[in-house]
């Protein structure tokens, strides 16, 4: 069953959503990739939220870029967690992206990540720490991944 959708707002937003999909992939979570833009396909966005947990998806994971309204919008129509990715834009760097995530009015809460790469990572590794609250098999894969992560990093810098 498919635990996780992923709803981006651009294709070009793949490029840094990707690595939420393989961090799910890696943990072994069902999830799904979206295009679902709140400004070029707001229908797109009503139906896609608001059929999200009917659905059975646990977790919303949505990034987009500038004027980025589509967690926010997305978080609006559901109440499953949304975890929130700035993707990098060009003109502002993502700053832009980061501020229109995280300054959500009180009442309609969105989960915001990093910037970019390691923001998209992290949703995917929140999402895995969300539902692995009530299933322990996952929550041992998620302990195996972060030990592997520990086991990897170098003591001696070269
Ligand atoms: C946003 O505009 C998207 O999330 C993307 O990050 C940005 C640019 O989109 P494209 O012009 O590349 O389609 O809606």
């Amino acid at each position: 069953m498919t635990l996780v959708g992923i709803i981006m707002g651009s294709t070009s937003d793949w490029e840094t959503m990707r690595h939420a999909a393989e961090t799910l992939d890696a943990l072994g979570i069902a999830h799904e990739a979206r295009v679902v833009s709140a400004h070029r396909t707001p229908q797109r966005l009503y139906d896609y939220a608001t059929g999200a947990a009917d659905r059975g998806l646990k977790v919303i994971v949505a990034g987009a870029g500038g004027a980025a309204h589509l967690p926010g919008m997305a978080a609006a129509m559901t109440h499953l967690p949304v975890l929130g990715v700035p993707v990098e834009s060009k003109a502002l760097k993502g700053m832009d992206s980061l501020l229109s995530i995280a300054q959500m009015p009180g009442g309609i809460p969105v989960g915001t990540l990093a910037i970019g790469k390691a923001g998209a990572i992290n949703a995917g590794l929140l999402a895995a720490a969300i539902l692995a609250i009530g299933d322990e098999a996952l929550a041992d894969r998620l302990k195996a991944w972060r030990a592997a992560q520990t086991d990897s990093v170098a003591e001696l810098p070269a």
